[in-house]
């Protein structure tokens, strides 16, 4: 079956594309509106088109899957002009949303309509790209050069009510937006047509005005965004012909480029771990209420990260003091994300009220799913385990938030397995992205896909991890780390490790990390190692700790932090505490640290993906990308070191 079938109504042909799931634009589908546009151009019988979308989205883009192959013709700027010139006019009818090259097929058409609830943007600086059929040159036309620049170099969509006050479309529609648009194509037959986007005039700005934008946009350190910038620019001061061409340019070349590689690797990645395959055809259960149990910085977290997705939560906590701190501390969230104006004043009151925080544990009796959140030693999660096997309903979905401990010994004896479930959050719970779902022998498939639901209805990027210390994410951190003090013990300073990861693309070193989140934790679970007979040897962090240096909360970590202050001072102390550890010797350049550390990561994903704690080297990159912050332009530790 063909991509486009077209209908008529009396004078206007309608051109319906149809290549699910989101009309992605693939060679197929270019040359089949090209071949439409002559037909009906040669047509006596019709004086208007209108294109409209099947399924649940206007153009999405071009075909992400062909950037790695030779164009094919019709290119797709060819494409756009071909429909600008078509002596029946076009009619976009937007629902969903119009994407990148989907938008700009729209900018072809000589009046563009759109659904209400739909949105337009140019997603491409995600992409490690830039548009490359003309989305920086018409855009200026038709919407001004502020817009233009914003929607290209943010890669943020706009909203329908915005696209309209922009001038980036004709009309809203609420109802029948294919109805709407026949009319309206109808009702414009026979009188003067609006100019042709590229035929129209656009503004210019002085030069102060790119270098400042360019400034803002340079401290991101993308190439993508600033080369947006420069063909927006290009498209005020050069000839739409001369724009077109430099923004092609641009475009390939970036498209070629690594970044755009990695984040290509990413995209794909990203949707793939939403939509487990071993989870097809299995339905998630309905959760409709959760408890959590703790209310510390984990739990508050996890609370707040289900009220912000709608859902009612009781939080337990071990006496009516703890509970209103709980409370307070769940409440500081929202109103510390109204002071920043992501919610309102009255939203932020209303996710405050939705929150229960008792310690009464019976108030858990009627929810779909608990989640521990409690203090990181098997004994006390085994007891709320306990707690919960006895208040909650026996078809509750019981989780461990744990981090280190095996779920298979916290669960031991809980009626019921197949509910049981470790869902791994990453600190702070509300706002970092990643969520490692952890599987028990006996967890219910129906469960696992409950959890990856849960995922989507969080915002979270969800991961299956197998059973094992540290699961996926910190088994990494592990082996990150020691590799990090193999580079100390080896003579590099502690700040030139750091300074080497910030170069990479992290927003932080390893050794200002563990400043930053306390050397304590960790050293406390080496402990407990330790005390359990297993060998674990000394590191580096095990001496600082013991002579009290746990990080910024006490004054000193690896580096001091003068006055109780924030910023990093190289350590003498430091240097007393290692001098046995640490050997004199060349320090590496910057590009050879990081690729030691990044080496060291893979590694690890390496022998985690052998055993089969992992599905995909493409999800140990996810779980870097969202719950460690490894760069995404690089795509990943296994991808950038070529093993994913
Ligand atoms: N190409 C190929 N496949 C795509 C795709 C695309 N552009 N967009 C989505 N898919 C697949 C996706 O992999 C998934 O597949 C399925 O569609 C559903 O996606 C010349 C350079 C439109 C808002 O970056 O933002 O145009 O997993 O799970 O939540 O200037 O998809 O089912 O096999 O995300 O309903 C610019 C990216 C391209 C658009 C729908 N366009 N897509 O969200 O579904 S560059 C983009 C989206 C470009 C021109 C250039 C979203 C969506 P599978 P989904 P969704």
């Amino acid at each position: 079956m063909s991509v486009l079938t077209i209908d008529r109504e009396g004078e206007i042909a309608v051109a319906i594309l149809d290549n699910p799931p989101v009309n992605a634009i693939s060679a197929e589908v270019r040359c089949a509106l090209w071949q439409a546009v002559e037909t009906l151009d040669a047509d006596p019988g019709i004086r208007a088109v209108v294109l409209v979308c099947a399924g649940r989205s206007f153009i999405a883009g071009a075909d992400v899957k062909e950037f790695g192959l030779p164009p094919v013709e019709p290119h797709l700027p060819d494409l756009v002009a071909r429909i600008e010139a078509a002596a029946k006019p076009w009619t976009a009818a937007i629902h969903g949303a119009a994407l990148g090259g989907g938008l700009e097929i729209a900018l072809g058409c000589r009046f563009r309509l759109i659904d209400a609830e739909a949105r337009v943007g140019f997603p491409e600086v995600g992409l490690g790209i830039i548009p490359g059929a003309s989305g920086t040159v018409r855009t200026p036309r038709l919407a001004g050069i502020e817009a233009a620049v914003e929607m290209v170099t943010s890669g943020k969509p706009v909203p329908a009510p915005e696209a309209l006050r922009l001038g980036l479309v004709d009309a809203m529609v609420t109802g029948d937006l294919r109805g709407a648009a026949v009319s309206y194509a109808a009702s414009m037959i026979g009188g003067p047509l609006p100019e042709p986007v590229s035929a129209r005039p656009v503004e210019t700005r002085p030069d102060s005005y790119w270098s400042e934008r360019r400034t803002r946009l340079e401290k991101a350190g993308e190439a993508a965004p600033l080369r947006a910038l420069e063909a927006v620019r290009k498209a005020t001061e050069a000839s739409f012909d001369e724009a077109m061409a430099f923004e092609r340019a641009t475009f390939l070349a970036l498209r070629d480029s690594p970044e755009a590689a990695a984040l290509r690797h990413v995209f794909f990645a990203e949707r793939a771990a939403l939509r487990p395959a071993a989870l097809k055809g299995v339905a998630p259960r309905n959760i409709g209420s959760v408890g959590v149990v703790g209310g510390g910085t984990m739990g508050a977290g996890i609370a707040a990260a289900f009220r912000m997705a709608g859902m009612p939560v009781t939080l337990i906590e071990r006496d009516a003091g703890a509970a209103a701190r709980a409370h307070a501390a769940v409440s500081r969230i929202f109103d510390g994300a109204a002071a920043r104006g992501k919610l309102t004043g009255d939203e932020a009151k209303a996710l405050s009220d939705g929150l229960i925080c008792t310690d009464d544990p019976t108030a858990l009796g009627d929810v779909d799913l608990a989640i521990e959140a409690v203090f990181e030693d098997l004994a006390v999660k085994r007891a709320v385990f306990d707690d919960l096997a006895r208040v909650c309903r026996p078809d509750a979905i019981l989780a461990t938030n744990t981090s280190y401990l095996d779920p298979r010994r916290l669960a031991e004896g809980v009626p019921a397995p197949e509910r049981l479930i470790g869902l791994h959050f990453f600190s702070p719970a509300h706002v970092m992205k990643l969520l490692e779902i952890v599987p028990l022998p006996g967890t219910a498939p129906e469960v696992l896909a409950t959890a990856f639901d849960l995922a989507r209805r969080l915002g979270k990027m969800p991961v299956r991890a197998g059973i094992c210390e540290g699961f996926i994410g910190n088994r990494i951190l592990k082996r990150h780390r020691a590799a990090a003090e193999d580079l100390l013990a080896e003579g590099v300073p502690v700040a030139a490790v750091d300074a080497a990861m910030r170069g990479f693309g992290f927003r932080m070193g390893p050794f200002e990390a563990q400043d930053l989140g306390g050397l304590d934790i960790a050293f406390l679970q080496r402990e407990a190692a330790r005390a359990e007979g297993r060998d674990v040897p000394e590191t580096l962090a095990d001496i600082l700790v013991r002579a009290g240096r746990k990080g910024q909360k006490t004054g000193g970590g690896w580096y001091d932090y003068p006055e109780g202050g924030r910023m990093p001072v190289a350590s003498d102390a430091v240097a007393r505490l290692l001098t046995d550890r640490i050997a004199g010797g060349e320090v590496p350049a910057p590009d050879a640290i990081a690729e030691r550390l990044v080496g060291a990561m893979a590694d690890e994903g390496a022998t985690i993906l052998a055993e089969g704690i992992a599905d995909s080297a493409a999800e140990i990159d996810l779980v870097e990308i969202h719950g460690y912050g490894f760069p995404r332009s690089k795509g990943g530790p296994m991808h950038w070191t070529g093993r994913g």
